[in-house]
């Protein structure tokens, strides 16, 4: 590839009246912005084990309360970006979030997309649009952009999750911004007995439910259920792998990040081939090794880790007795909208 002229290469004097003007040369940066083959990604793989994390998020508790926290929340930031700048990836946001018995963070909604990953503890729950959704172990709460949203908890123990956002993303289109609001009335409960089974969904009076997002809750038992049954029905599967849909449409649940869940069984090795989104691993259950080049990271109950786009990455489960779970976040959905997915095999 022929190399282009730097900027150096200018007289100081054309410089200053580039500058003047509010003007730039593209050639001295060409091969920066349109880098060969593939992009010159910030995000690096990074790992948070949870053992770390939580004990600084427990501390959290006693440092500051949720009154002077409203979202008491550790953000797990990918140096790559640099810290300040509260991103796992281009796109992905992830921040550990506590709550107290007792506690309520209060009703707000905003622009950017939200889900939450239930880690430990019982008893809370989110409202959503009047909707209350109880928080469990590997349940899966959506937060859909301009949906109200609050948080509480009856419960005795501490509750932790995992907070997904778009953030990054739409913060750099200059669209993020907060409504604050009262106390929702809870209208209703989690909805996802609705769409217990699929292929019905309900129809009262012949009417499709015509909201965006009819299902805000993804119980665990129900995903974990459904990949067990899997499993055992299709032994020959590539991949034991189910994706977070709206019942309705069978599209991605939200429109920008796509969530999956993924069960290794006993033993086995996945290997995935380079896509162009960035990813999020998150460890529901069991062990698992998760491989690219120059890194491994062992991946314990409720570590995290993410690695850029454009990586063959594997999967290995470290026992060869039990099945291990992983919650899979990526910007899919919103590289496949744009006509930018890849998949390189
Ligand atoms: O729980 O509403 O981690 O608004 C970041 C922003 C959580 C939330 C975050 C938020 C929330």
């Amino acid at each position: 590839m022929q190399e282009l002229g730097r900027l150096e290469d200018l007289p100081e004097a054309y410089r200053a009246a580039l500058t003047e003007q509010n003007l730039v040369p593209l050639w001295p940066s060409l091969r920066a912005v349109l880098p060969p083959g593939k992009p010159i990604p910030r995000t690096r793989p990074i790992c948070w084990p949870y053992q770390g994390l939580r004990s600084l998020l427990l501390q959290a508790g006693e440092l500051t309360p949720i009154e002077k926290a409203e979202r008491r929340v550790l953000v797990l930031a990918n140096p790559g970006h640099g810290l300040e700048k509260m991103q796992a990836s281009a796109t992905i946001y992830l921040g550990m979030q506590l709550l107290l018995p007792g506690e309520w963070a209060p009703a707000h909604r905003h622009t950017p997309n939200a889900v939450r990953m239930i880690v430990e503890g019982d008893g809370a729950y989110t409202t959503v649009e009047g909707e209350k959704c109880p928080m469990s172990r590997g349940d899966l709460i959506l937060t859909p952009t301009g949906l109200w949203h609050e948080h509480g908890h009856d419960g005795d123990q501490p509750v932790v999750w995992l907070d997904v956002l778009d953030l990054p993303l739409v913060y750099y289109m200059e669209a993020s911004y907060v409504t604050e609001g009262k106390a929702q009335t809870v209208t209703s409960e989690a909805n996802d007995q609705a769409y217990q089974r699929g292929g019905v969904v309900p129809t009262p009076m012949f009417n499709r439910a015509g909201q965006p997002f009819p299902m805000l809750r993804y119980p665990w038992v129900d995903v974990r259920a459904v990949l067990e049954a899997l499993a055992l029905s299709q032994p020959d599967i590539e991949a034991v792998q189910v994706a977070y849909v709206n019942p309705e449409t069978g599209a991605d649940c939200q429109k920008i990040l796509g969530f999956s869940a993924l069960m290794l069984r006993p033993g086995e090795r996945l290997q995935l081939p380079a896509r162009s989104c960035a990813m999020v691993f998150h460890q529901i259950e069991g062990g698992a090794d998760v491989s690219l080049e120059g890194h491994q990271f062992s991946l314990a109950e409720a570590d995290t880790c993410c690695i850029p786009g454009y990586t063959p990455v594997t999967l290995a489960n470290r026992s060869k007795d039990h099945a291990a779970f992983v919650f899979i976040a990526d910007d899919a959905p919103l590289q496949k909208k744009l006509g930018l997915y890849e998949v390189r095999t």
